[in-house]
């Protein structure tokens, strides 16, 4: 019996890869560099600084910048994130996670999140369900980003279950590959991309029996 719910933010609990697919867009044309829809699915689940060493390489503009102007631009990014965040409300929970996280709560199984987003706690806030998580890591405290395991594990043991017992829900390749390397049963959330080494796929997570989940 698994015992408690991982779940990454962007893509599963909301879409905000729409957002920052707007601010990477025109921060990047501001240094001359064009990214699309395609490109943009590499930096599903990646950090805020990893995306931008991924833009300039594209660009092949990677020792074009100090590390403190990567900063800055990375902050004028944010910033225009982050305003863009602003119109969020509960209407922008991707469908059926609210019914899943009060069963949860009914059932007594804990939940966390495992998100990339140094914004998760604002984001869950204005979605209206930062009191269904019993967890949320910071990822400024992590060694490593996804795919490595470290944010999941970490997310387990907050909710006091050994990874094993956990069952975690991704929407990029990343995070699924960081959810199997934790040891956890991993639940892809179809998003457009093909996903490889997920224990399930559903579009939604409407189409899941909690009880079946659970016995996994
Ligand atoms: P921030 P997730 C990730 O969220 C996004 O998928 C990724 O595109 C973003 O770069 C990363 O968060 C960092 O976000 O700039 O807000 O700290 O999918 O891990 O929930
Ligand atoms: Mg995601």
């Amino acid at each position: 019996m698994k015992k408690g719910f991982v779940f990454d933010l962007d893509g599963v609990i909301t879409d905000t890869a729409k957002y920052h697919y707007i601010a990477w867009k025109e921060l990047a044309a501001e240094i001359g560099i064009d990214i699309d829809l395609k490109f943009n699915e590499q930096l599903k689940g990646i950090s805020r600084m990893d995306s931008l060493e991924r833009i300039l390489s594209l660009g092949n503009k990677n020792d074009a910048y100090t590390e403190i102007e990567k900063e800055a631009l990375a902050t004028k990014k944010n910033t225009q994130y982050v305003q863009l965040l602003q119109s969020l409300t509960p209407d922008d929970l991707l469908p059926g996670v609210k019914e899943f996280l009060d069963q949860a709560k009914e059932k007594n199984i804990p939940c966390g999140i495992a998100s990339a987003s140094k914004n998760a706690p604002f984001i869950l806030d204005k979605l209206g369900v930062m009191s269904d998580f019993d967890a949320i890591v910071d990822p400024a405290t992590l060694k490593k980003g996804k795919p490595d395991p470290e944010i999941f594990v970490q997310a387990a043991l907050a909710l006091g279950i050994d990874p094993a017992e956990a069952i975690g829900f991704e929407d990029a390749q990343a995070g699924i590959d960081g959810i199997k390397a934790a040891g956890m049963y991993a639940v892809g959330v179809y998003s457009g991309e093909e996903l490889h080494g997920a224990d399930i796929i559903v579009e939604k997570l409407t189409e899941l029996n909690i009880d079946e989940l659970l016995s996994k």
